[in-house]
């Protein structure tokens, strides 16, 4: 096999020791990830950014480094940011001649599709870029140098073992609070707050060393989970109190009206997160909600649809997909959504319908 096709295999060429030697002969860096930033995505850059930065203020390293974030950042994503410097990628300012740094570092993703925003600033300078990662697919060209762990749940936990390395210490419990706590961050997002089936001995301790550097878990969680406005709860209660079980009790469906929406003060994407709610009932294998609208030619219903398995009755998901492109929508086979020319009556009808 030519030696380009191996050198652009999703595989790891590299550790974190030679990528932490990396980036101190390097200079200054851009921290890039995927766009629209999760708890990873933000956890791993800033961690980064902040061990490099400290290394440099406190030892006189010639590295520095700066965050580039593109699309939407999650509503806490300032409170975690606080005061380290960051750039959007859609203000321009990565146009050649107004920022060319020696190195490009990405974590959390190896994928051109995730990272569209940058391609016009990465295409010349793959040959200064390194990837840390731990998808299983990812586009191997961008970068020679890459430390891919599919094994971990999260990219921060490469990224711990690279900041350990920089800074010298023995363990992350050593790290700096500042440090450490972004890292809890993408540790604990990514495995749903170690529900995950992705959890594991090596997530564990990784967490416990954090916590021993004094992150506070409690106050992360509060400031991530726990700051939705009274209006959505007050919504959920109209949601769950229009939910019917029907079918044999294996189908839920839930509605709302915009006049429901008024009545609790709440905005369009206040009712998030609501068809997951009935999954909970043990018969429950599909759950639906219904959000009736109204535009320019009258009224129409959203479905936001989603299955489960049940494994203790042996029986698969059912395809929701399937069921959503009868009615003109599609998504996934879990999860889907359709839009119906119809009010919620109307709209329940064709629903069970296409359920069959
Ligand atoms: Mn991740």
């Amino acid at each position: 096999m030519p030696t380009e096709i191996l050198m652009n295999e999703w595989t790891t060429t590299t550790d974190a020791r030679a990528i932490a030697d990396w980036i101190d002969r390097t200079g200054t860096l851009a921290l890039l990830t995927h766009a629209k930033p999760d708890g990873d995505a933000l956890g791993s850059t800033l961690a980064l950014a902040r061990a490099i930065n400290l290394k440099k203020g406190t030892s006189g390293a010639v590295s520095s480094a700066e965050c580039w974030y593109a699309g939407p950042i999650p509503a806490w994503g300032s409170a975690l940011i606080g005061n380290t410097k960051f750039r959007h990628a859609e203000t321009g300012e990565m146009n050649p001649g107004v920022f060319d740094p020696a190195g490009v570092l990405i974590t959390d993703t190896g994928s051109w599709t995730q990272l569209e925003p940058y391609r016009a600033f990465l295409e010349p300078r793959l040959d200064r870029t390194t990837i840390v990662d731990h998808h299983l697919q990812g586009d191997g060209e961008i970068a020679s140098r890459r430390l891919i762990e599919t094994d971990a749940a999260a990219v921060v936990q490469p990224v711990a073992d690279i900041c350990v390395a920089l800074l010298g210490l023995n363990d992350p419990s050593e790290l700096p609070l500042e440090i450490a706590t972004p890292l809890y961050v993408g540790l604990a997002t990514d495995t749903g707050w170690f529900k995950h089936s992705s959890v594991n001995r090596d997530v564990m301790h990784l967490a416990g060393d954090l916590l021993a550097a004094g992150v506070d878990h409690a106050e992360l969680f509060a400031m991530l989970y726990q700051r939705d406005r009274a209006a959505r709860l007050r919504l959920m209660g109209t949601a769950l109190n229009s939910l019917e079980i029907i079918h044999d009790k294996n189908l839920a469906v839930m509605s709302l009206s915009e006049q429901d929406f008024k009545d609790a003060g709440a905005a369009p994407g206040d009712s998030g997160g609501f068809v997951d709610l009935p999954q909970s009932v043990a018969s429950i294998r599909v759950v639906a909600l219904l959000t009736e609208q109204h535009d320019a030619d009258g009224v129409f219903t959203k479905i936001s649809i989603r299955s489960k398995p049940s494994p203790w009755e042996g029986k698969e998901p059912v395809d929701v997909n399937a069921v959503c492109n009868k009615l003109g929508g599609g998504g996934h086979a879990r999860a889907s959504g359709a839009r119906v020319r119809a009010d919620i009556v109307g709209t329940k009808k064709q629903l069970i319908e296409a359920l069959g």
